[in-house]
């Protein structure tokens, strides 16, 4: 197996480039590493189905835009940027406009499954998805959507998770709630191949999954990531959960009707819009509800990938936020907290008072731009 590494320093297809384009190559190498951020604990054996096939030993370069005949790498370095022309911008072969209609992202929490290993089969694909009533934005996703499904568990539970990739280019899954060797885990899958691995989370928490595939920037900021929230053991008060996951993007010009995800926009850090769930404005056009006397907890998860989340609603204080680790780490009576870019916190909040509650990042100038929505406590 070629080192990878070599890939971006000796590999005699970088050299004569352009000074931006080595800077892009060195940032896809760092996003690499970023894309590890889980640390190593204990490690699991990872299993993948996509080893050993053909191509494996070619080292043909392939042109821009054409499947990798490169050697297959043993992590998530199999990068997209260092074997063909960088992706400027998220494309997708999926159907025209006219034919994606908008969904609302259901925010609620899904059941605690029962059984001892939970059994996840997740397919990247990259597709057109609605947004906004006026913007469809080529996406890659998780099983479709952005954000991916929500993932719940308890702690003590371990998940059996395999991701089929069906989409044109490499993709990968990193679990924040993993603790596992992540080059051999997290490694980029190939179009038509698969990988199974398996992870017992060591913390409650809500977590994020992302793709980590090179450059992580642009497969996080063009929608592929979702959240896992792990209970702990003894099971928190009951409550009304909702999660939220805030991402940012960052929109080309629209071609047929499509807007892309632009890569160079994602590094200048100015995001054209804000979500919660996938969409902007998507619970001011249609709130989440809870009852009067209801605990309503939170589980804010910030995809990122560059700003922070500072989590807030108006009219109402947090009587719990847990940093970390619920039931621990549990700080009181919080107007606001910062959730990162990478992050999950809980919020909790008791729905005293009936009324109309926005919730909101109270950054307002990304509030603004559509990570705000409405909770509605009814009497
Ligand atoms: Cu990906």
């Amino acid at each position: 197996m070629q080192n990878p590494t070599s890939d971006s320093t000796g590999d005699p297809t970088v050299t004569g480039l352009t000074s931006r384009r080595r800077f892009v190559l060195e940032l896809s190498t760092m996003a690499t590493a970023l894309a590890a951020c889980s640390p190593s604990g204990e490690p699991h054996a990872g299993t993948d189905t996509a080893t050993g096939t053909a191509n494996q030993q070619s080292g043909r370069t392939a042109p821009p835009g054409t499947p990798s005949t490169r050697p297959r790498n043993a992590d998530s370095r199999a990068d997209t940027s260092l074997h063909h022309a960088m992706p400027g911008a998220s494309t997708v072969a999926g159907p025209t406009p006219a034919n994606v209609l908008f969904h609302r992202f259901d925010a609620a929490l899904p059941a605690l499954p029962t059984q001892e290993v939970v059994t996840l089969h997740f397919t990247a694909r990259e597709t057109a998805l609605r947004v906004r009533d006026d913007t469809v934005v080529a996406a890659w996703t998780f099983e479709g959507d952005i954000p991916g499904p929500i993932v719940h568990v308890r702690q003590g539970q371990t998940v059996e998770f395999t991701l089929t990739n069906a989409g044109q280019i490499p993709h990968s899954m990193d679990f924040h709630a993993a603790q596992i060797d992540p080059k051999v885990a997290f490694r980029s899958v190939m179009p038509g191949q698969s990988i199974t691995y398996t992870f017992k989370p060591k913390f409650a928490g809500a977590f994020l999954y992302h793709c980590g595939t090179a450059p992580v920037l642009m497969h996080l900021g063009s929608g592929m990531f979702g959240a896992i929230i792990v209970d702990p053991p003894a099971p928190l008060r009951r409550a009304t959960e909702f999660v939220l996951i805030q991402s940012e993007l960052y929109l080309g010009a629209a071609q047929n009707g499509i807007s892309p995800f632009d890569y160079n926009k994602m590094l200048g850090t100015l995001p054209d819009l804000f979500a919660f769930n996938g969409r902007p404005d998507q619970y001011q056009a249609e709130p989440l509800r809870a009852r009067r006397g209801d605990l309503v907890r939170f589980h804010v998860v910030n995809a990122g990938p560059t700003h922070p989340c500072a989590f807030h609603i108006v009219g109402e204080q947090f009587d719990t936020v847990y940093l970390g680790a619920p039931p621990g780490n549990a700080i009181h009576g919080v107007q606001t907290f910062d959730v990162p870019a990478g992050g999950g916190m809980v919020f909790e909040m008791q729905a005293d008072v009936a009324g109309e509650f926005v919730f909101v990042n109270h950054s307002f100038g990304h509030g603004q731009k559509g990570a705000i929505g409405r909770l509605v406590i009814g009497a």
